[in-house]
């Protein structure tokens, strides 16, 4: 058995959860926040069979879309006011990132 770790963005979070649920697949959602972007994400704990992990990618790899994302950094360049102004800058947030993990015990009580 693995448990996949998956980090996806908020938009795609319903429609990754649902298909799930179609498929059988059991999880947990946990509401995270990115250390980058300081933006909430949704992570998802899966308790899997090592046979239907590969499906299990493919389903979040076809609900996960990546999308470019603008994000606010303050430039500390030089040290007048001017070089504090904000300004915008595009960054690719990816469709999902994954981890898989070894479960040495599963139990339900
Ligand atoms: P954030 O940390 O908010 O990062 C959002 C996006 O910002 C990242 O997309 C990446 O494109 C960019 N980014 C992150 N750190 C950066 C840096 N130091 N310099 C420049 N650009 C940077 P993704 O790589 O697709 O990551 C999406 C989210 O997945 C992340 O949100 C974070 O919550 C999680 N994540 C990504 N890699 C991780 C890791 N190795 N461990 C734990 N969580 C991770």
């Amino acid at each position: 058995m693995k448990l996949v770790i998956a980090i996806v963005q908020d938009k795609d979070s319903h429609r990754l959860s649902s298909e799930l649920v179609k498929q059988n697949v059991r999880a947990t959602k946990l509401a995270s926040t990115g250390g980058f972007l300081k933006a909430g994400n949704t992570t998802f704990f899966i308790g899997v069979e090592d046979e239907r992990v590969d499906e299990l990618l493919e389903i979040i790899q076809k609900n996960c879309k990546s999308r470019e994302q603008l994000v606010s950094p303050v430039s500390s360049l030089g040290g007048n006011a001017d070089s504090y102004i904000p300004y915008p800058v595009e960054v690719q947030v990816g469709g999902a990132t994954v981890f898989v993990l070894p479960i040495e015990q599963f139990h339900q009580f």
